[in-house]
């Protein structure tokens, strides 16, 4: 029996809560069947689409960064990435521009060249690129992508790259297929912008459990080896198993669409603006927006 963690759950695989994610490597090249994959339960998880040693080149960036800041224990090999005292999340986010191994992976040829022809014309990625370390304990609660950038065109495909392999223990992303049909969520929760709404941080619930208890289907989700990215639309509820290790989860989660369509300018340019709410304003919570979106 596979146990997972969601929250404080510990949940078995193939029970009531959690399904094990479906691989689409074997139809990469079969752009139909992509398209009927992602209309029908909203992700396309493909294994060893990135060149393996690139990807833990990148890795080894990232963790030289970490080291550099401190934020790794290091009566540990630094490719472990085990975590310092503090166990909080790290960011690296500001070094971005540095991790030349890590742009080559987001940005290079076999990730836009294969959103060309999904896309069915010349693709761009934003240039913000959502750079994360996982501490001990965190995990990501229930969210659309839409509330975060959707001033742009609605037909952005997020892609979440692991940057390591990561096991059910370490926690990656799982994602909820059917979400993307929740009418009355898309027209609501899904509709809201975190920079003009002032609602909490954005995310629907950050009990993953409550999600499926109230709308039904399950999280899927997966171990994942460096090479592997998973991709989802914006209405696609998503968050992560939790981090039950000492070791940081690093991964990456990029945007892509066709270039002649709108861009959410937020996320673009050498030095983009990102989030630009006035929080003079006590944020409203998201308990308080669900009540009144009847959600
Ligand atoms: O990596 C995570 O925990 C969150 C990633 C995410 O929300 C995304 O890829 O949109």
């Amino acid at each position: 029996m596979t146990t997972i963690k969601i929250g404080n759950s510990e949940l078995e695989l193939g029970g009531a809560y959690v399904t094990e994610m479906r691989d689409s490597s074997g139809v990469l090249h079969d752009t139909n069947e992509l398209h009927r994959r992602m209309e029908e339960e909203g992700y396309l998880l493909l294994r060893g689409f990135h060149d393996r040693r690139k990807v833990l080149e990148a890795r080894m960036q990232i963790l030289r960064r970490l080291e550099e800041q401190n934020n790794l224990d290091l009566t540990f090999p630094i490719e472990d990435g085990v975590i310092s005292l503090d166990n909080g999340n790290a960011s690296y986010r500001k070094h971005t521009a540095e991790l030349t191994s890590l742009l080559e992976i987001v940005n290079g040829e076999p990730i836009m060249k294969f959103f060309d022809r999904f896309l069915g014309g010349k693709a761009m990625t934003l240039d913000f690129k959502w750079t994360r370390a996982v501490g001990a304990g965190e995990f990501t609660g229930a969210h659309y992508d839409a509330v975060f950038m959707s001033r742009g065109t609605k037909n952005l495909y997020t892609v979440w790259t692991p940057i390591g392999d990561i096991s059910y223990q370490i926690g990656g992303l799982c994602v909820c297929p059917g979400s993307q049909r929740w009418e009355k969520v898309v027209q609501t929760y899904g509709q809201m912008d975190l920079d003009r709404d002032n609602i909490d941080n954005g995310w629907f619930s950050s009990d993953l459990l409550e999600v499926v208890d109230k709308y039904g289907g399950k999280w899927a989700t997966t171990e994942y080896r460096a090479g592997d990215v998973l991709i989802f639309g914006m209405y696609m509820m998503h968050g992560s198993l939790t981090n039950q290790t000492n070791q940081y989860r690093l991964s990456v989660d990029t945007r892509y669409q066709l270039a002649a369509e709108p861009v959410d300018e937020r996320w673009v340019g050498n030095n983009p603006i990102g989030h630009t709410a006035p929080r003079s304003l006590p944020p409203t919570s998201m308990a308080e927006a669900r009540k009144r979106w009847g959600v």
